[in-house]
């Protein structure tokens, strides 16, 4: 059998797009604010594993439903046979410029598609829509009424009171934010339309949550490369004979900026895609969290792990003992000194030492000089990266293919950070990751055991709220 098709149909401007986009995981439905965006049907197969689950079918608005209805009630004989004056209707007029939108949106129903019939609960109900319930009820297919509130007003009891009349099932649907969970949900009601669609509708269900689990180890897998390679990220220059390393510092300590800014770009790129937003954009401003430099220490505070929490975790024993950080090496860390003050001295200078971008001339065994940037040895860096990726994360993963505005962030209240939250003996663990992520080049084996870790923290956030 065939996947189940759904035509998406109603009046125009109601947010028939939006659900479909929605419902498909679609971002290339056309939705705008104009009615009559939609002009001509068109099918959005939901497919996980290449299988199709289900169909959408977007459809335009009905135009004349009044005359249309008139039309079919004066050829009007049996109920037994409205469906076939509905056929009637569509081949009268078909071509004929007539009743085009009509006849477009008729033809997906005709040919046995269940009926998704979309309003806007946020308008109040009026008798103009009740042609077309009843033109659709006289197809005879099976059919279900979706509330969406576009706007603030709520007349969803009025819509709910007439909708019953007509509809076997009545739900209230938001289709730009309806969560993860709300679409499951309609789904499995759509199989409630028609027996044979039940258990289709109930597998598509269960595949589309065994698809999320394994969208949220492709993000961690992503998350878990991007610290490995940014972490142990460093770039440098060969100096010319007698070259001052002074002159050149600044240029390489830039690009080294760059390079890691780059970095978790292509990361966020990446985790978009994931969740299958192709055309996701951004919108740039200072005060947007996610638009913060990578580098801008002093919103690590929102980000990172403060220097209690750090050594809770391990990170700065395993670097003493490591001798991995400078001790002693003067000045403040970008991010400590705006945590603990410009003075930084006893048992915190051991943390103090990790200036992020700092070059380093370095003598070629053969003669030469290298001059070189990096890897970092901050050992908040790696819980910034992390924290800033569970944010986008969530603020990504909470987000329907119909919510096509820019993905902006607030800044929100002071709470603990999204790394704070982790709870500390997976905090420990990550920090054993990233111990080795900075002792050399990552390697499978710790970039597996930090996508295991990062898993739930993924799956968590987006499921949390996002402050
Ligand atoms: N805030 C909000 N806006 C919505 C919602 N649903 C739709 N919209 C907006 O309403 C406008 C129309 O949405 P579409 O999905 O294009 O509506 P449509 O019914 O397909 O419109 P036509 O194709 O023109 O008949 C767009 O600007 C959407 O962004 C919603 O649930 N909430
Ligand atoms: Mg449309």
């Amino acid at each position: 059998m065939s996947a189940p098709s759904f035509a998406v149909v109603g009046h125009p401007n109601k947010g028939k797009s939006s659900i479909v986009s929605t419902l498909a995981h679609d971002d290339s439905v056309r939705i705008a604010p104009e009615p009559g965006t939609t002009t001509h049907c068109r099918s959005y197969p939901m497919r996980v594993d290449g299988r199709v689950q289900y169909t959408l079918i977007d459809t335009p608005g009905f135009q004349r439903a009044r005359r249309a209805l008139a039309w079919i009630r004066e050829r009007e004989t049996t109920a037994a046979a409205h469906r076939q004056v509905v056929e009637a209707f569509v081949d009268a007029h078909r071509g004929t410029g007539a009743f085009d939108d009509e006849c477009e949106l008729l033809a997906p129903v005709l040919a046995g598609a269940g009926i998704l019939y979309v309003v806007d609960g946020s308008v109040p109900y009026g008798p103009e829509y009740e042609a077309e319930m009843e033109i659709l009820r006289w197809t005879g297919e099976p059919s279900m009424a979706l509330i969406n509130p576009i706007g603030e007003a709520d007349h969803v009891a009025e819509w709910r009171a007439a909708l019953q009349q007509y509809f076997k099932i009545v739900r209230v649907f938001d289709a730009v934010t309806a969560p993860f969970e709300k679409r499951v949900e309609l789904l499995r009601a759509f199989g409630q339309l028609r027996e044979e669609w039940r258990e289709p509708l109930e597998a598509a269900a269960r595949v589309l949550e065994d698809e999320r689990r394994r969208v949220y180890e492709r993000v961690a897998r992503e998350v878990a490369a991007m610290i490995g390679q940014m972490v142990s990220y460093s770039a440098s220059l060969r100096l010319p004979v007698a070259a001052d390393p002074k002159l050149y510092e600044g240029t390489l300590e830039q690009e080294y900026k760059d390079a890691l800014r780059e970095r978790e770009r292509k990361g966020r790129r990446a985790v978009e895609l994931v969740h299958g937003h192709r055309a996701l954009e951004r919108r740039e401003g200072p005060v947007e969290l996610l638009d913060q430099d990578l580098f801008s220490t002093d919103h690590w505070y929102f980000w990172g792990l403060d220097r209690r929490q750090l050594v809770a975790t391990g990170a700065a024993g395993g670097a003493l003992v490591g001798g991995a950080v400078d001790i002693g090496v003067g000045g403040a860390s970008l991010l400590l000194g705006t945590l603990v003050g410009a003075t930084v001295g006893g048992a915190t200078a051991f943390l103090s030492s990790g200036r992020l971008a700092r070059a380093r001339v370095l003598s070629l065994p053969l003669g030469g000089r290298l001059l070189r940037c990096g890897p970092t040895r901050d050992l908040n860096f790696p819980w910034v990266v992390l924290g800033r990726a569970l944010y986008h994360h969530a603020r990504v993963a909470g987000r329907t293919h119909a919510d096509r505005g820019a993905l902006t962030l607030d800044s929100g209240e002071r709470g603990p950070s999204w790394v704070e939250r982790i709870p500390r003996e997976r905090r420990t663990a990550i920090e054993r990751c990233f111990r080795r992520l900075r002792d050399g080049a990552p390697d499978a084996e710790v970039l597996e055991e930090l996508t295991r870790l990062l898993v739930p923290l993924i799956e968590e956030g987006s499921a949390g709220p996002v402050a």
